[in-house]
C-alpha cells in the first residue's frame, strides 16, 4: 500500500482509515473471455477521511495505463444524456459569451457532453487518454486530445488552442491521485475570466447514505465542499457557486473561478456539512458499523433465498457493483449472471467474483426470481425499464441504502 501520510486535497495529517475493504482488483477490470485463465490483479482498498476538510479517499491508485482500454461509458443510462444537455445549455446561457470561446472537457469520455455543447453551438475540446473511447467521442464530431490531464499536457494544449472560457470535468477529478497537478494545469488553460466546472460523486452523501461502494481504486477521492474550496485556494480559485445533483447516489456540481462573490449556496452547504458532523470521527465509525449491518442483512436474504431454490442474478454491472460483490464475497454461487445494457461489458466477466457480464435480454430468457440491483443509483429508471419483469413476477433487491425488496 502506498503511505498516505497527508489528505490529497488540504495536507493535513489528520486523516484516518475508517473502512479497510481487503484486496479488490481494479473495479472496471472486466475480464476478456480470453484472460479468464489469467488471475486477477488485488490491491489494497482502504477507504480514509480526512478530518480537517472531509475528503474521502483510497491510498492506492492504480497503474497509470489503466484508462487507455476503458468500459464505462455515460451513454449507458438515459439520465446521462439529458443530464449533459441540460448542462450545456447552462453553459451557453450563463458562461460562453461567444462562438470563438472554447469549452474543453478533462475526461471528455465518449464526448457525451461535448456533443451536446457542439449542438448549442460552442467550440469544443475533449482530452482523455483513453484510446477506444475518444473514438467514440471522435465518431460525435468531438476533437479529442488522446492524453492524460497534466500541468504539462495543459501547457501543450494552450499552445495550441488557446484558453478555455469552461473547464469542465465530470465524474473525472474523483480519478485523480494528483490533484494538485491537476489544479496547476487548470489555472493554467483557465482565461482569466474563465470558470472551472467540477461534477463528482459527495462525500456527504457517500456517508450518511452508506455508499461505501462508491470507493474504489479508480475512486480515488469523494469530495466535500471544504475539501474542493482548500484544492482552489492553493491555485487562486474560489468556489463561487455550487449545486447538489441527483446522480450517482448524490453529487455535487462545483463552479470555480478567479474572482466573484460566492452564492449564498456555497456557505448554506459549507454549513451542512458541519451540522452533519462530517469532519467528526464518529461519523465514519457509524456509518463503518452500518455498512457491515448492510452486508449481514443482504447475505441473510440471499442465502434463505437460495435455501428456498430461488433463482438470484444481478441486474447493472457497475464499478460500484464490484466494490460490493467482492467485499460481500457474492459470487457465481449466489448470482447465476449479471445483465447489464453496456455492450462493452458483454461476454466478459465480473473483476474478482467472476460472474458472467450478459444482455438484459437474458433477463426474458431466464426468468430470475430476484435480481440484486447493483446500479441502485438508477434506480427508478431501471425499476420503470424492467416493468414487464416486475409485473411478470420478478422481485428486484436493493442493497443501498439499505436491503429492500422491490415487487410488483
Ligand atoms: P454507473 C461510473 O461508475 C464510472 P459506475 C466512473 N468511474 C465514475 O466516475 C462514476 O460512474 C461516477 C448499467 N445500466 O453509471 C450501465 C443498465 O444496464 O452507475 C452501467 O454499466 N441499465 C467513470 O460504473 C451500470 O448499469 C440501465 O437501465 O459505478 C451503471 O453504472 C441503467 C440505467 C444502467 O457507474
Amino acid at each position: 500500500m502506498k503511505d498516505l501520510n497527508v489528505c490529497r486535497a488540504c495536507d493535513s495529517k489528520d486523516i484516518f482509515c475508517y473502512l479497510p475493504l481487503g484486496d479488490h482488483p481494479a473495479a472496471n477490470a472486466f475480464v476478456r473471455d480470453g484472460n479468464k485463465d489469467t488471475p486477477d490483479l488485488f490491491y489494497p482498498l482502504n477507504t480514509i477521511a480526512c478530518l480537517n476538510c472531509g475528503l474521502i479517499q483510497v491510498a492506492d491508485p492504480l497503474p497509470s495505463d489503466f484508462y487507455v482500454d476503458y468500459v464505462y461509458v455515460p451513454s449507458g443510462s438515459t439520465t446521462m444524456p439529458e443530464h449533459f444537455r441540460a448542462l450545456a445549455q447552462r453553459f451557453r446561457a450563463e458562461l460562453v459569451t461567444s462562438n470563438d470561446q472554447f469549452v474543453m472537457d478533462i475526461g471528455c469520455n465518449d464526448g457525451l457532453l461535448l456533443a451536446a455543447c457542439k449542438d448549442e453551438g460552442m467550440n469544443v475540446l475533449g482530452i482523455d487518454p483513453s484510446a477506444n473511447i475518444a473514438e467514440l467521442a471522435r465518431a460525435k464530431g468531438v476533437e479529442v486530445f488522446n492524453q492524460y490531464f497534466t500541468s504539462e499536457t495543459a501547457k501543450q494544449v494552450r499552445e495550441t488552442y488557446g484558453a478555455a472560457q469552461v473547464i469542465a470535468t465530470t465524474n473525472t477529478f474523483n480519478h485523480i491521485d494528483n490533484l494538485h497537478g491537476f489544479m496547476d494545469g487548470v489555472v493554467t488553460l483557465l482565461a482569466e475570466d474563465g470558470t472551472f466546472v467540477i461534477e463528482a460523486p459527495q462525500a456527504l452523501t457517500c456517508v450518511t447514505l452508506n455508499e461505501f461502494d462508491t470507493v474504489y481504486h479508480e475512486h480515488l477521492s469523494v469530495f466535500s465542499a471544504a475539501s474542493i474550496a482548500a484544492l482552489g485556494k492553493r491555485v487562486g480559485l474560489k468556489i463561487v457557486d455550487l449545486e447538489e445533483l441527483p446522480i450517482h447516489g448524490g453529487s455535487m456540481r462545483f463552479y470555480l473561478r478567479r474572482s466573484g462573490e460566492p452564492t449564498q449556496a456555497v456557505d448554506a452547504f459549507m454549513q451542512k456539512e458541519h451540522d452533519a458532523q462530517l469532519f467528526s470521527r464518529a461519523t465514519y465509525e457509524a456509518h463503518a458499523d452500518r455498512v457491515k449491518g448492510i452486508r449481514r442483512d443482504l447475505m441473510q436474504l440471499l442465502e434463505r433465498l437460495k435455501s428456498e431454490g430461488k433463482s438470484i442474478a444481478g441486474y447493472g454491472a457497475p464499478a460500484k457493483g464490484n466494490t460490493l460483490l467482492n467485499y460481500y464475497g457474492i459470487g457465481p454461487d449466489m448470482l447465476d449472471f449479471i445483465a447489464d445494457r453496456n455492450t462493452l461489458k458483454h461476454g466478459r466477466l465480473t473483476p474478482g467474483m467472476r460472474i458472467p457480464v450478459v444482455s438484459p435480454e437474458q433477463i426474458i430468457e431466464k426468468k430470475p426470481d430476484y435480481l440484486l440491483m447493483l446500479a441502485w443509483n438508477f434506480r427508478d429508471e431501471i425499476l420503470s425499464q424492467q416493468q414487464a419483469y416486475l409485473d411478470g413476477g420478478g422481485k428486484f433487491i436493493i442493497p443501498i441504502p439499505n436491503v429492500e425488496i422491490i415487487s410488483k
